[in-house]
């Protein structure tokens, strides 16, 4: 090893140690101050912010909800990086490597300050004090080699001056001193991240007492109960009613929104809205509840994708309270084509003022099969348009409407290149036999589910290679907002075959063969599955 090799070795220790203890107490403040301001958070809000749609859509797709860990994950590797570059830096220059943690911190600042939820200055303040904490860190333990160095050097000088002075330097003092500061940067980081960490959950603990305490009231509208014939009994079939915990999530959120029902509020405003209002959580229960069962689904959900969920919903009219509040859809006059929903987290959601009053069950969610909302769904308030994917429509954690135009604002996706208006595209999935399955040959049941909320699914068909379309058996309908499940008994023989599937709405729109992209509207094309039957 060339001499210094190890100084750089301990340089890139120090930096690292650095940037732990830093991101450790921006954690334990942004726990006291706000969760959402954590340094690991805005920056990763600004990057999902600011990937381009193709990737985000790739990620969600190929990392699901898991894209928000592997996310966070990647930006600790990306800091682990610079820090240790730092160090390694800083052994070269002490106040530029400080420097440049502070550099990073004013990102951290910067990401703060612009994230679209921010709620002020003090969102800056974990990761200025991380930053401060952090350049101090990296300048002292650096400091503390630069002295092992120079007491080397004072050795050599010493030992060539006179044997009898050597007895003087304290020879392993600096070691000592950089191994005791390391040790114990370490140690109190861990401790203050973990102390970070419960704070933050225990800050949580309103949010969900509060959604302890909610008992939903009955609606005064009960959703029809189920047709009984509306769920094949099928092994490997969607069941009809997602339950709440295979429900699939999609959103931007890093940290979910937990917050407390007693202070929530929704604000209505905007264009033609003769009577602005706010409304309480109470002041929601106290109307009347309606239940209905819609189909949900994402527009980054490819051909056979498992981003569609059915569940039963409770809550207000929306279009009731829009009416109250003075709004009237373009069709009779209205000035506002476009309500725009926001949410704690800064996100906005546009719909067509005309689809959510044209009748059709729009809904202020509070309650999704059977219980309150789950944090991750939206709690304590979320929107529930059949028809429209969940982009333009289901904005979870809703705290604002605000009435506009499509051409006067572009909500979040818009402006990220997806369609401003996107009713859910006719779709048909086969749930079973799987990709690649071996079937025997024989009676094999091909089952799934099929979509095309609020027109409703009028016709599923199968085909098997290149044979004809043949049709499937099709589920009682619950709904037209809700999907069918269906079923087609194939005679397999061996060999390789490729099942396909088509759906046809109650418009008469057969599902188009014709594959396109998720972006801008939705994927179209019909989904195949391939198996070998043996
Ligand atoms: N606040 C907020 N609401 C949101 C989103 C989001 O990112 N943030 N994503 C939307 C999208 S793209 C979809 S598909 C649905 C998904 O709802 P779910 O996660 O409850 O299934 O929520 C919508 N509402
Ligand atoms: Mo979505």
């Amino acid at each position: 090893m060339r001499p210094g090799t190890p100084h750089l070795a301990l340089g890139a220790l120090s930096g690292v140690l650095a940037g732990f203890a830093s991101l450790a107490v921006a954690e334990l403040v942004a726990a006291v101050v706000r969760p959402q301001s954590s340094p690991v958070v805005v920056v990763g809000g600004a990057a999902i912010d600011a990937t381009p749609a193709p990737v985000k859509d790739w990620a969600i797709r190929h990392l699901g909800t898991d894209d928000k860990l592997v996310l966070q994950l990647g930006i600790l590797a990306v800091i682990s990086v610079l820090a240790l570059a730092l160090g390694v830096y800083a052994m070269h220059c002490r106040r530029v490597g400080a420097a440049g943690v502070l550099l990073f911190g004013a990102l951290g600042v910067a990401a703060a300050l612009s994230r679209p939820d921010s709620t002020g200055l003090t969102d800056a303040v974990p990761s200025a004090v991380g930053a401060v904490i952090g350049a101090l860190l990296l300048y002292v333990l650096v400091g503390l080699l630069v002295a092992v160095r120079r007491s080397r050097a004072t050795e050599r000088e010493l030992e060539n001056d006179g044997a009898d002075l050597v007895a003087a330097v304290p020879e392993e003092w600096d070691r000592r001193g950089f191994v005791l500061a390391s040790v114990s940067v370490a140690a109190v980081s861990a401790g203050v991240g973990v102390a970070g960490r419960s704070l933050n959950s225990s800050r949580g603990r309103d949010a969900i007492a509060s959604r302890e305490r909610v008992v939903l009231p009955l609606p005064g509208a009960p959703a029809q109960p189920v047709p009984k014939r509306a769920e094949l009994r099928i092994a490997g079939i969607s069941p009809f009613v997602t339950p709440n915990n295979d429900f699939y999530r999609v959103d931007t959120a890093l940290v979910v929104p937990r917050i407390d029902v007693t202070a929530w509020r929704l604000r209505v405003h905007g264009k033609g809205v003769r009577r602005p209002a706010g409304y309480s959580f109470d002041d929601l229960l106290r109307r009347e509840l309606i239940e209905r069962d819609i189909t949900l689904t994402c527009v980054s959900n490819e051909v056979g994708g498992p981003y569609a969920g059915n569940a039963r919903w409770i809550g207000v009219r929306l279009a009731d309270l829009l009416a109250e509040c003075g709004v009237k859809p373009p069709s009779r006059g209205g000035p506002a084509d476009q309500l725009v929903s926001r949410s704690v987290d800064g996100m906005t959601i546009g719909s067509p003022v005309e689809d959510v009053m044209d009748g059709r069950d729009a809904l202020l969610a509070i309650g999704m099969n059977g219980e309150p909302l789950p944090f991750e769904h939206g709690f304590p308030v979320r929107m529930v348009v059949p028809g429209l994917y969940g982009y333009v429509s289901a904005c979870k954690w809703i705290q604002d409407i605000e009435l506009t135009t499509f051409d006067s604002y572009d909500p979040y996706w818009a402006k990220r290149g997806w369609a401003r208006r996107a009713p859910v595209k006719t779709e048909s999935r086969i749930d079973t036999p799987k990709p690649f399955a071996r079937p025997r040959a024989g009676t094999v049941i091909v089952a799934g589910v099929a979509w095309a909320q609020h027109r409703g699914i009028d016709k599923v068909e199968v085909r098997i290679d290149d044979g004809p379309w043949r049709e499937a058996r099709l589920a009682a309908e619950d709904t037209r907002d809700t999907w069918r499940q269906w079923s087609f008994p194939w005679q397999a023989t061996p060999g390789g075959h490729t099942l396909t599937v088509r759906a046809t709405d109650r418009t008469g729109r057969i599902q188009t063969g014709r594959r396109t992209r998720t972006i801008p509207d939705g994927a179209s094309g019909w989904h195949s599955v391939v198996v070998t039957v043996a």
